[in-house]
């Protein structure tokens, strides 16, 4: 397997949005980063990612760009900017940027030629088509609620967009456009930056069908739009036109991909990307019918597979990232963990351990760290998020009540990783002096980096060893994975194996004590507990009494 910095790195997910307000407008900014890269470093991950800091009406917090190439006045300046990549350069931090490239803003300077006249020169750089019987080309829905297609009254078409209408989509076929793309990414790569993660990658391509008559086999969910007849070939040419020429990380959001086409994007041979975001382990909780507004039930067994099923595909010849949650994901402790008082430190450590020990590049979400939860949300007021506005308003229409479903709005919505870093248990937080775009969690009173950090036994420290072993242990970055007990319901167990060093971990996913059988591969060694999320571990030759959440590391 090749060896490559991005593979042995950790990266740490930004959303700039809620990190830290440095002037007191309570929107989270650049130099707000940088006064907080010390903590950053002391957590001792290798690559931020930051999410968009581009210009941007703010439609879907910066996933809608109206300038690729300006920092957006509320995060800074672009001089702001270059001082944020030399102050992660001078602690050997990289930065990788998002690239939004499925869509623009309405606002972009592109897409207001666009929709000027049929013969603009800009008219093809987006997806035209004209009225069917006077109405929209067909009825598929946009991701966000809502038909994918919109009137525009200038010229009498509609634009296609697969999230919010604001959200209108490139016309990736039209080489003019993939030309812009490059472009505008090699300028970013020659301002010194590290990589990117690309968003929704895998939907630039766009399959025939979406042009057609209503088809009942296509009521389009996110994944039906992913994976078009040329998304390979627009990936190669990026990659042979910008890409090759730079030593980068290059990360693709890719839902609607299982593990066989995902190594596709990322296999060496194939010159495309260095690893994809994939969606199915964070689907397992969908309830029937694939709904994501619910709180879908989810078994061990089934995460387990997916996870497993990843790092076996991609092991040949591929690379795998491995992320628990992101800003679009509830709280991985409130999700897989477990949030009450008793078990949400000794729980997010048992994820953490998972995810550090795990076959591919790891990402911390900002709070991760320090075990943030779910925010619970009850009001329509409180909620920030597009996605989940225009649900409610759904509700609203169809003459439902929010209260008969918050249950799963509370659960899903992605406000619940979107609200402010928990800095101290001060007002708001410690992330701003003034007032928050968006409301903080209560429980910062005791959850919050600066507690965190004082107490040596917190989960902030307990990643930072964990972070500190897997730099030491080569095993744990190229050795191979197999999982163990497959069909328990309860435990997480799994080897990871590279020349002579063998490692061993073993995680209880339940709030019970649990007796268990070691398996036939440990009999004839010595067991050397590496970490664990408890003082001491109660193993003998045979057997471990796990307490709850108990996760440990052994190598053999
Ligand atoms: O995400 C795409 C995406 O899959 C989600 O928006 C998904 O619809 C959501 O998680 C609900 O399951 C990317 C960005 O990460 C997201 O923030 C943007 O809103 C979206 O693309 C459009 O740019
Ligand atoms: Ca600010």
């Amino acid at each position: 397997m090749n060896r490559a910095w991005w593979k042995e790195a950790v990266v740490y997910q930004i959303y700039p949005r809620s990190f830290k307000d440095s002037n007191g407008d309570g929107i989270g900014d650049i130099p707000g980063i940088i006064e907080k890269l010390d903590y950053i470093q002391e957590l001792g991950v290798d690559v931020i990612w930051l999410n968009p800091v581009y210009k941007s009406p703010n439609d879907d917090n910066g996933y809608d760009i109206s300038d690729y190439q300006s920092i957006h006045p509320e995060y800074g300046t672009m001089d702001d900017w270059k001082r944020l990549l030399d102050g992660l350069h001078s602690r050997g931090i990289k930065l990788i940027m998002d690239l939004v490239v499925n869509h623009t803003s309405d606002e972009h300077s592109w897409f207001v030629e666009s929709r000027k006249s049929k013969d603009n020169p800009f008219r093809e750089y987006y997806i035209w088509r004209p009225p069917a019987n006077g109405k929209e080309p067909n009825s598929y829905q946009s991701v966000f609620g809502g038909p994918a297609w919109e009137y525009d009254a200038a010229t009498g078409e509609y634009y296609f967009h697969i999230f919010s209408k604001k959200q209108p989509d490139l016309n990736w076929d039209n080489p003019v456009v993939r030309n812009e793309v490059f472009s505008m990414m090699k300028w970013w790569l020659d301002l010194g930056i590290d990589g990117f993660r690309m968003d929704v990658i895998n939907l630039i391509s766009k399959h025939p069908w979406i042009y057609e008559q209503d088809n009942p086999k296509h009521k389009p969910q996110l994944g039906d739009y992913a994976n078009g007849p040329h998304a390979h070939d627009y990936l190669r040419e990026m990659n042979k036109e910008v890409l090759s020429k730079y030593d980068v990380l290059t990360v693709g959001e890719c839902p609607g991909t299982d593990a066989v086409k995902g190594l596709e994007y990322v296999k060496d041979a194939n010159n495309e990307l260095g690893m994809v975001f994939t969606f199915e382990h964070v689907d397992v909780d969908f309830g029937p019918d694939r709904q994501r507004w619910c709180k879908g039930e989810w078994k061990l067994p089934e995460l387990k597979k997916i996870l497993s099923d990843w790092q076996t595909v991609l092991y040949n010849g591929g690379w795998y990232s491995i992320y628990l949650t992101n800003h679009d994901q509830p709280r991985a402790l409130s999700r897989w963990g477990n949030d009450s008082p008793a078990y949400r430190e000794v729980s997010a450590k048992m994820l953490a351990t998972m995810k550090l020990t795990l076959w591919g590049t790891p990402y911390i979400y900002m709070g991760e760290e320090i075990g943030m939860t779910n925010a619970y949300f009850s009001k329509k007021e409180e909620y920030r998020d597009i996605d989940t506005l225009n649900y409610i308003e759904e509700l609203e229409i169809s003459g439902e009540k929010l209260e008969d479903h918050l249950e799963a709005v509370q659960y899903r919505s992605r406000d619940n990783s979107r609200t402010p870093m928990q800095w101290d248990s001060g007002k708001n937080g410690g992330f701003t002096n003034g007032e928050p775009w968006i409301g903080i969690n209560p429980n910062h009173k005791y959850i919050n980096s600066e507690t965190a950090i004082t107490d040596p036994n917190s989960i902030f420290h307990y990643y930072r060893k964990l972070i500190s072993i897997r730099k030491e242990n080569p095993c744990l970055v190229y050795g191979k994975y197999t999982e163990l007990d497959h069909t328990n319901q309860e435990i997480f167990i799994y080897t990871r194996i590279l020349d002579n060093v063998t490692m061993l971990v073993v995680l209880n996913f339940t709030p019970h004590t649990i007796t268990y059988a070691l398996p036939e591969i440990v009999s004839g060694y010595t067991l050397k507990r590496l970490i664990s999320n408890y003082d001491k571990t109660d193993v003998n030759v045979r057997e471990i009494n796990l307490k709850p959440y108990e996760a440990v590391v052994f190598s053999l």
